[in-house]
């Protein structure tokens, strides 16, 4: 099967959907060719038109233990470092602007795959600020990591649920709010015994992503 995809600016690109991975090359107004393999995760035909004029790509050179991730914004195609590896098959990512911080500007939103596995199924977000000549850069990042499992944790202590543990399960269901799964190891198996969900509302200050107002729900 092949699909055809209309760029922003006219231009019209044609590929087979039994190749997820498209080489860079094949891409019109992109960046030049190297030796890396660069794959396109947005638009993605799986997941629909876009309507955010943002394309995402991801590279991952042999030497780097951590993958690029390209957007293109009105022509302009600026990388950042994503702090992890993304490769395979799972790798996905997809764009929205909000202004997360008030200031009357839309930052540049990024939920991506971040990893999965048995009671494992975490996405990350990245916020990225316009800067110079049109390009976009990295301004915050949020992932479940150890530091941020341990504010769940330290939360849960507050709400008198000491018993319960931050799981391996993080979700954006919105560029606001992010939904942390929560385990029970006490009454049930040491990993993965789901019983509820915290869910924070992210507070971005133009700098950095933290959580606030959380909200226990037991999972019905
Ligand atoms: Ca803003």
């Amino acid at each position: 099967m092949t699909v055809a995809y209309t760029w922003p600016d006219g231009t019209q690109t044609q590929w087979s959907t039994v190749f997820w991975a498209v080489p860079e090359e094949e891409l019109p107004g992109q960046p030049a060719a190297g030796e890396e393999i660069t794959v396109r995760l947005w638009p993605d035909p799986d997941q629909g038109e876009d309507v955010t004029g943002v394309s995402i790509y991801v590279r991952n050179d042999p030497e780097l233990e951590t993958s690029q991730m390209g957007v293109w914004v009105n022509g302009v195609t600026s990388w950042f470092d994503t702090g992890a590896l993304l490769s395979g098959q799972h790798a996905w990512a997809t764009p929205g602007w909000a202004d997360l911080d008030g200031d009357g500007t839309d930052e540049l939103a990024i939920i991506r795959y971040e990893g999965h596995g048995t009671g494992a199924s975490l996405e990350a977000l990245h916020v990225l600020e316009p800067g110079e000549g049109g390009g976009y850069t990295l301004a915050a990042t949020f992932t479940l990591g150890e530091e941020e499992a341990a504010w769940v944790e330290a939360t849960l202590k507050e709400l008198g649920l000491d018993q319960l543990s931050c799981g391996d399960i993080c979700h954006f269901p919105d560029l606001f709010t992010v939904d942390i799964g929560i385990c029970d190891p006490v009454n049930g198996p040491p990993l993965g015994n789901y019983v509820g969900t915290l869910t924070c509302t992210l507070a971005y200050d133009g700098q950095s992503l933290t959580l606030t107002d959380p909200v226990y729900v037991l999972t019905a």
